[in-house]
């Protein structure tokens, strides 16, 4: 009897026993009636083998044989794939057979990212810092909390780093709250918010631009779950505000000299940075975070570490430049003070990145990451392309013309971007020049879209080549991989957007595929949505594994994902050397570099979802 109690007590919560996993692998949430249908499935055979499609009566609907993909090595598997593009009934309880192995039952529907699109976004304002999460927002009262860093003041770090580099600090304090907390952790960064920012107004201003009118409505005031519900304005629009209120507040004033390390310096474990005088007017800090790291779990409220303001860097000045010429354009008509506040922030940031072109993030502190990057010329471009669009002024096009980056897409153009990340941030700059209103000539805008289209071709080609069909062939997987893979996603996207070819749709299908169980773990990565969800995130306050008082995730989080290059967390160790690529990964919180969550990964799940669930016009 107790133990039935106890079973019923946690049955469907995140310590409730999980579903098996089994050999036939496909989207947890299901499959498009119009879209691609593919199931993957780990077989040793060398020859195809037959399949059967039943529906819910158990009747048999389509067969066919398996292709043999064969050794695949982002899986470790041999592979065989299963394609029924061809069936396009919907109905709920289909199952696959390939001999004795059976999927799980799936439906096959219209539309299926409706909830996923609405909760990727909740994801925000659950981890907003500087105001209460209330339960009426939220998807289970536990999930509610008082507000963390209700006022986030801080003054600039003035003491010895771990390597014992002492900062001088500064003359001022900076009130820089609201903002998201990053990840599981409570540090708000500009370099990271930056690209967050960013992949949500693009959600807009694409629906804006492309005239998607049922995009723009699903997010209209009132539809989200968020306390801005009634202020007239769209309710994407309200929690990217919520960032930028953040980022605004991370520039420094006018006439503040700071000490600063000036150009690349590499001063080994115990050495010294050379620091400079600096006009730092306009800079942006690089974050603002605890001095330590907090135990985890700890809810934002209890944090009672000191925290503050890290040294402005090129990055982050550039992030600020970027996003808030971004937000300029898009809350011009809808409130022109904001809008004007916003420009002249992203002015005077510009300006300073260019007095100051080489602060690079240094300096190795004990309660927060670094974002450290050594190339800044996407972020020029990133910027110089968001102020162009918004304001067509002559200084920013010969600035954009002169970048080795104009017009590249990640995988083509001059000088290609590289894949889309918070350190590799160029693609975006051209994705703003292909999409929003700017004062290129016709032709170049068109080379802009081309480029996209054609790094979109080399990730089909990707696709192809994996056992999985996901459009990304990385022989190491990075930390964060699900978003690199999503970022595809997204510029698969446009590439259809700007072309009308089904193979870019069909491309972000698999992405999504991918993400959602199709993959060697049968896993779905993000909370809530499939039979196997990831149950157990490495975040500070969903963190029931830890602690059974802290609450277990929303629905809607993306988990970092499968992370093969820096195995550094105590669960990765003890995998080292033994996982394959796409297998180095495990649900548990203690694997921070491979189960955390942040807000750059959350964000293209959020466009990639949207963007999936948008009816044709
Ligand atoms: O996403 C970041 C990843 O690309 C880096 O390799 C890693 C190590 O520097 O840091 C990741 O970012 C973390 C950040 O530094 C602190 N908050 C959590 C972020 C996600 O793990």
């Amino acid at each position: 009897m107790a133990a039935i109690a106890l079973t019923f007590a946690f049955a469907g919560d995140a310590l409730a026993a999980e579903e098996p996993a089994r050999e036939i692998r496909l989207n947890q949430l299901g499959l498009e009636v119009a879209g691609p249908k593919r199931a993957m499935l780990a077989h040793p055979s060398m020859t195809p083998l037959p399949w059967t499609l039943r529906d819910a009566k158990g009747e048999t609907v389509a067969r066919g044989r398996t292709r043999v993909f064969g050794d695949d090595a982002a899986s470790g598997e041999h592979v065989h794939q299963i394609d029924f593009s061809g069936f396009r009934k919907a109905g709920d309880g289909y199952r696959l057979t390939v001999g004795a192995l059976e999927s799980r039952p799936f439906a096959i529907d219209g539309r299926l990212y409706g909830a996923l699109k609405a909760d990727a976004l909740g994801f925000f304002y659950q981890n907003r810092s500087g105001i209460p999460i209330e339960a009426r927002f939220v998807q289970r009262p536990d999930l509610a909390r008082p507000a963390g860093h209700a006022q986030d003041r801080a003054t600039c770090f003035n003491k010895a780093d771990e390597r014992g580099q002492v900062w001088a600090g500064c003359d001022y304090t900076l009130d820089a709250s609201h903002g998201w907390y990053d990840a599981g952790d409570h540090g708000k960064y500009v370099v990271n918010g930056g690209i967050s920012v960013w992949t949500l107004l693009n959600v807009h201003e694409r629906a804006a631009v492309l005239g998607r009118t049922a995009t723009l409505a699903a997010f209209a005031d009132g539809k989200g779950r968020i306390p801005e519900d009634a202020n007239g304005v769209s309710d994407l629009l309200d929690e990217a505000r919520w960032e930028l209120d953040f980022l605004l507040a991370m520039q420094i004033p006018a006439g503040k000299t700071l000490e600063l390390p000036v150009e690349m310096q590499h001063p080994g474990p115990a050495g010294r940075l050379v620091l400079t005088p600096v006009d730092a007017s306009g800079m942006a800090h690089q974050r603002l975070a605890d001095e330590h790291w907090t135990a985890l779990p700890t809810a934002p409220a209890d944090d009672r570490e000191t925290r503050y303001l890290y040294h402005p860097t090129t990055a982050a000045t550039l992030n600020l430049a970027a996003a808030a010429a971004q937000a300029a354009r898009i809350w011009k008509t809808i409130d022109p003070a904001f809008s004007a506040r916003c420009l002249d922030a992203a002015t005077r940031a510009y300006a300073a990145a260019r007095r100051n072109p080489e602060i690079y993030a240094l300096g190795a502190f004990t309660g927060s990451g670094g974002y450290g990057d050594s190339n800044l010329e996407d972020e020029f471009y990133w910027a110089t392309a968001e102020l162009y669009a918004t304001t067509g002024a002559p200084e920013y096009e010969t600035a954009l013309r002169a970048s080795p980056l104009f017009l590249a897409g990640p995988s083509t153009g001059g000088k290609p971007t590289g894949d889309i990340s918070w350190g590799s941030v160029g693609a975006l700059g051209t994705v703003t020049l292909a999409l929003a209103p700017n004062g290129l000539k016709p032709a170049e805008i068109a080379t802009a879209r081309a480029n996209l289209i054609a790094s979109a071709d080399r990730y089909l080609a990707d696709a192809a080549s994996q056992g999985y069909g996901l459009p990304y062939a990385a022989a190491g997987y990075p930390w964060g991989s699900n978003s690199s893979i999503l970022n595809r996603a997204m510029v698969l996207g446009l590439a259809y957007d700007f072309s009308g070819k089904s193979a870019y749709r069909d491309g972000a299908v698999d992405a999504m595929d991918y993400v959602l169980g199709r993959n060697p773990l049968d896993r779905s990565y993000v909370t809530g949505f499939g039979a196997r969800p990831m149950l157990h995130p490495h975040h500070r306050f969903w963190a029931r594994q830890a602690e059974a008082r802290y609450p277990a995730p929303p629905a809607g989080v993306l988990s970092g994902g499968p992370n093969s290059t820096s195995m550094g967390d105590p669960v990765a160790r003890e995998m080292k050397g033994r996982c394959a690529p796409q297998t180095c990964w495990s649900d548990d919180y203690r694997a921070f570099t491979q189960n955390e969550v942040a807000i750059n990964w959350n964000a293209p799940l959020f466009w990639v979802a949207a963007w999936l669930d948008e009816p044709a016009d």
